[in-house]
């Protein structure tokens, strides 16, 4: 027994997370990324010839987004994150087949729409990310134009950005969309294909046109720490995603190998779905689970650890996807709200408890799909406990751990557990999570402060009652 606990104690060491300084301090943030042409259609004024299918244009646009600003905010929301806008080239609706470099992509508005769309984002406190693409389409002329085929990578429509040329335009365009349109900040897709020294340079200057310009790096498989120190504020690494949805979207699956989110030196972005990788619920159905309830425990996880919540616009409906254009299904605005309402809660007590944005992470206990770690920040300690299980679970936290008489207040369902001889139980039916607050036990229970309360008010009425009853006999 005293063996197991010391290794627990090792293995939560090793757990815990240290973030060096970033320009930005991203903790207090989390994203919400929107398929701009899949996600509402604002005016079909821009529409174009409409094909039909996931292969074309769907009509989605920028002043969609800006007619649903409320409902981003409303699930609790600090920045709204867009795929990329710039000029595509022929059904290039996800954005990545950059014909022009400086322009608004006419299907999704026009320059003065996204400076509206900044405008009224920060209105709502709101801050606006756009997707920057390193990347041209695959019939752009610069490919075989002798003069500009070198800029690439060869063999690839990706910019070789060792060369001086390069850098100069790939700085000169992500500085000219910061002074066109006010935008805070972008997410560097495929920021592993270009190189730590180029972004350190690139971060140097947006940041000198806006000083909290935020850059977020998308890195594929590649290893955060590479980035530490090149001016991304923070990184978005697809195989730690991929981990969470193996690990969440099927019953009795053990939560053990989750640790990239918390063992990394730079602040990461913990995500669920993004437009590369087979959406969740696809998971969830393949292994004949309810998506629902998989994807409650899934963010329950996202929101409870010192990293960046980034949710993919349709994972709070529980949207369908594949690999693909398959991933880029319409959003629908009229289904079940159960996720939303679900998000909108994790937000505000991810709010209320800095702990679960700022805590050093540890881990208590894991077996067999039953998680339970604790974050800390100052005087304040939150445990997250998730059931991942098709079964009942209880784990006792011994007072090694956690102070005695204290006790544990959820925040998800409420209620709360007071410690026993060897320390606090927690139990939780299977497929449910709570996220606690230790707290000093409370020494006078609600129902006893209102007796105490109410008592003395109702014998003032009583006597105020009996005084106008007296008043009015009295003869005049
Ligand atoms: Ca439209």
């Amino acid at each position: 027994m005293k063996k197991g606990l010391i290794f627990i104690l090792c293995v939560s060491l090793l757990f815990c997370f240290s973030a060096t300084a970033s320009a930005v301090n991203l903790q207090d943030e989390s994203i919400y990324h929107v398929a701009v042409d899949r996600f509402y259609n604002g005016t079909t004024a821009n529409d174009g010839e409409r094909k039909g299918g996931l292969e074309h244009f769907l009509g989605g646009d920028l002043q969609g987004v800006i007619k649903k600003l409320d409902y981003i905010k409303g699930m609790g929301f600090t920045i709204v994150s867009l795929s990329p806008i710039f000029q595509n080239e022929a059904n290039g609706f996800h954005g990545k087949w950059v014909k022009d470099f400086k322009k608004v992509d006419e299907h999704f508005g026009t320059m003065q729409d996204l400076k509206q769309l900044t405008k009224e984002a920060h209105k709502r406190d709101l801050k606006v990310m756009i997707d920057f693409v390193f990347e041209t389409g695959p019939n752009h002329p610069w490919l075989s134009d002798p003069a500009k085929k070198e800029w690439f990578v060869e063999g690839s429509t990706t910019f070789d950005v060792s060369r001086p040329d390069v850098q100069a335009f790939i700085i000169d365009v992500a500085k000219w969309w910061i002074k066109q349109s006010d935008i805070d900040g972008y997410r560097l897709i495929d920021a592993n294909r270009t190189e730590p020294q180029f972004l350190k340079k690139m971060a140097e200057e947006v940041k000198s046109v806006k000083k909290d310009f935020v850059l977020v790096a998308d890195i594929g498989g590649g290893d955060p720490n590479t980035y530490q120190n090149s001016g991304i504020d923070a990184v978005m690494n697809t195989y730690f995603a991929k981990n969470v949805q193996k690990s969440f979207s099927n019953v009795d699956e053990p939560l053990s190998g989750l640790d990239g989110f918390t063992q990394s030196n730079l602040p990461v972005v913990s995500f669920l779905d993004d437009e590369d990788i087979v959406r969740f619920t696809r998971k969830a159905v393949e292994n004949e689970a309810f998506p629902v309830t998989r994807l409650k425990l899934a963010l329950t996880y996202l929101y409870t650890l010192p990293a960046v919540p980034f949710v993919y616009y349709g994972t709070e409906i529980a949207l369908d996807g594949g690999n693909g254009a398959v991933n880029y299904r319409m959003m629908d605005f009229r289904t079940s709200t159960e996720i939303v309402e679900y998000i909108t809660n994790l937000a505000d007590i991810r709010k209320i408890l800095p702990s679960l944005r700022t805590g050093q992470y540890h881990l208590l206990y894991e077996k067999d799909g039953m998680l339970v770690y604790q974050l800390k920040s100052g005087d304040e300690t939150s445990i997250i406990a998730i059931n991942n299980t098709s079964q009942t679970k209880s784990v006792t936290i011994g007072f090694r751990y956690l102070p005695d008489n204290h006790e544990l207040r959820g925040y998800l369902k409420g209620g709360s557990i007071k410690s026993s001889k060897d320390g606090y139980t927690i139990t939780l039916e299977r497929e449910t999570s709570e996220i606690f607050k230790l707290d000093e036990q409370k020494g006078a229970s609600i129902p006893f402060i209102s007796i105490l309360v109410g008592v003395p008010v109702l014998f003032i009425l009583f006597l105020y009652a009996a005084y106008k009853k007296g008043k009015g006999k009295q003869p005049s």
